[in-house]
């Protein structure tokens, strides 16, 4: 039975922009190969579309080398959206075209988090009715109560997370995906956390943390290829698991469910 907050009908993309290796990371593993990153994109929005998804494709913007990572511009829910104020300067402006796309795609006004609030979709994981929100680098204490203030008014509970002493963390989804149910997959620093302790917990094999950030979507758990112990972890847990190339995303810190946001 698929879980109805992981049931999707549409999904934004927005391609990798020729300035995309100008983007932010810290990952240390080089530079990102353009046209190879513009191919595991495609293959991307391909598996969407395999999964019954309907994508809608942004125009690549050379001026913020980040926005194919749009997962961190606004949150989408089945009772509502609203536009995040991302944390890094440098990305503060990859909300305006999103906003639009997504009144368009959804008919309606989208409010968004206001100054001082700053908040990243990476650090927001819906587990069905409630939300976890990180508190990063990127979104902070403002951010983190505007959101939950407008989830609560939507009928979700939420709860905040901190990943400030977790520098292996960019974003709270960077070590966590919610797998349906009460099941999640986490990272090894993440499965000590009470928060998560009324829950059934996938740990990512040694090695294998990147593989944490996934996603659950009309009954297939995408994964990043080549992180094989975690891939048969989740499979184990009678998941169907779908993989994909995401190594010049990672490149750029960017883990799978950045490349989109799913629209239910
Ligand atoms: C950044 O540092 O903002 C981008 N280079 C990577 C963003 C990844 N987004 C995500 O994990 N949700």
């Amino acid at each position: 039975m698929i879980d109805d907050a992981a049931r999707f009908t549409r999904a934004l993309v927005c391609p990798p922009a020729d300035t995309f290796a100008n983007g932010l990371t810290h990952a240390d593993l080089g530079p990102p190969d353009l046209e190879l990153a513009r191919a595991q994109h495609a293959a991307y929005v391909e598996a969407l579309h395999r999964l019954g998804v309907a994508v809608t494709t942004l125009p690549a913007d050379p001026a913020y080398p980040d926005s194919t990572f749009v997962e961190d511009t606004a949150i989408v829910t089945a009772h509502g959206a609203i536009l995040c104020r991302p944390g890094a300067r440098t990305r503060a402006g990859e909300v305006y075209s999103m906003h639009a796309a997504l009144e368009r795609l959804l008919g309606h006004e989208v409010p968004s988090i206001t100054e001082p609030g700053t908040l990243d979709g990476g650090d927001i994981c819906q587990a069905g009715n409630h939300f976890f929100i990180g508190l990063s680098a990127r979104t902070n204490e403002a951010g983190a109560d505007q959101l939950a203030r407008w989830l609560h008014a939507k009928g979700h509970t939420s709860s905040t997370v901190s990943i400030r002493n977790d520098p292996a963390l960019l974003h709270l989804k960077s070590g966590l995906t919610w797998l349906g149910g009460s099941q999640l997959l986490v990272t090894p620093a993440l499965a000590t956390r009470a928060t998560f302790s009324d829950y059934n917990l996938t740990v990512t094999a040694p090695g294998e943390e990147y593989a944490a950030n996934a996603v659950l979507i009309n009954g297939v758990v995408l994964m990043a290829e080549g992180y094989p112990e975690t891939a048969a972890r989740v499979a184990m847990l009678g998941h169907r698991v779908m993989t994909l190339e995401m190594s010049e995303f990672r490149k750029m810190d960017g883990g799978l469910s950045c490349l989109s946001i799913r629209v239910p």
